[in-house]
């Protein structure tokens, strides 16, 4: 079977490593967002992109959630050294090979998709994993603070200011002119059914809906949801914060009207939010925590089943 699969960063690849081990003889192709993309001390970094690669290569920290294993920060501290910035983001020193990897090969005029195709050569993560975008398109964050009013990029909203200052909107930059990354609309054509893992709804799965032509490609699949939200808040992260920016309640509930009835055909939530209900949609209700590797099996196992039921 083909399975499509978006995913964002950490918890969606902790959901993707179950879902392969659940499915192991089944084709999965990974769309990931690239709205966290930053450029640093001039090397191109792809947060989601490598969180997945490295979870599923077995190269992540795993307490993290990101990063590599067994990292050292030398050449962090070097850079602190010579007073270079931004110094709030933790860049380790194997980490910093993929970026100079993947920089080097944009200067040469791959694209990223060829290039990821490049990286996971080395990791192979066991699924094929594709940006949803080669285009470069990137979440910045629109906020108000002692400075006045103004977008900082994602990544800086995120780990410097933990999302502390709440967030006015969000603006994909380069969006309007980004196409699918090839590969990325045929892999949704072929799919026999397509998972939403409970990433981030707004800044991970809901920047992948972004790109023009992915939502409206997704519309004629079965398409089954896990919920971030676990009885009104977050499993990880700041999905509440992204939420509230967009004026959306952080319920499972919410979620779902937010992706939408035309695009979600199963909805798995937590067994407390087992009320939720949408017209078109099938929910059905399962523990959610993905507390080892074992239960992020079991979660996809119930979305494959739920999708398998739907698709007939
Ligand atoms: N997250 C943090 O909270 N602090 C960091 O210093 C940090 C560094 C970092 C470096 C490489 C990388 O691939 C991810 C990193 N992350 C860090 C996580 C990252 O901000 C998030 O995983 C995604 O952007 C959102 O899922």
């Amino acid at each position: 079977m083909h399975i499509v699969s978006l995913a964002g960063g950490i918890g969606g690849a902790r959901f993707l490593r179950g879902l392969r081990a659940t499915a192991p003889d089944d084709q999965i192709t990974v769309i990931g967002n690239t709205g966290d993309d930053i450029t640093l001390f001039g090397l191109r970094v792809c947060p989601d992109l490598d969180t997945v690669m490295y979870t599923l290569g077995g190269g992540i920290n795993e307490e993290q959630g990101w990063g590599r294993l067994d990292e050292t920060h030398v050449v962090k501290e070097e850079l602190a050294a010579y007073g270079v910035e931004p110094q709030w983001f933790g860049l380790g020193d194997r980490d910093f090979a993929t970026h100079i990897v993947r920089s080097q090969m944009l200067e040469a005029g791959f694209p990223l998709s060829q290039i990821t195709q490049a990286l996971c050569t080395r990791w192979q993560p066991g699924v094929r994993l594709l940006p949803m975008t080669d285009d470069r398109c990137e979440t910045h964050v629109v906020i108000s603070d002692e400075r006045g009013r103004r977008a900082v990029h994602f990544q800086e909203w995120w780990v410097r200011l933990r999302a502390s200052v709440p967030a006015e909107s969000f603006a994909l930059v380069g969006v309007d002119a980004a196409k699918p990354a090839p590969g990325v609309l045929e892999a949704i054509a072929e799919a026999d059914l397509v998972i939403l893992p409970p990433s981030n709804p707004v800044v991970s799965i809901g920047t992948i809906l972004q790109v023009p032509g992915i939502r409206e490609a997704l519309l004629a699949k079965t398409v089954v949801g896990v919920s971030p939200i676990i009885g009104g808040a977050p499993v990880r992260g700041m999905a509440d914060a992204c939420l509230t920016a967009i004026g959306v309640e952080t319920s499972a509930q919410a979620v779902l009207e937010l992706y939408g009835a035309d695009l979600v055909d199963g909805w798995l939530v937590a067994p407390e939010d087992s009320g939720v209900a949408l017209e078109g949609v099938r929910v059905a209700a399962r523990p959610l925590l993905m507390t080892d590797q074992d239960a992020a099996a079991a979660i996809a196992r119930a979305a494959l089943d739920l999708a398998q039921e739907l698709s007939g």
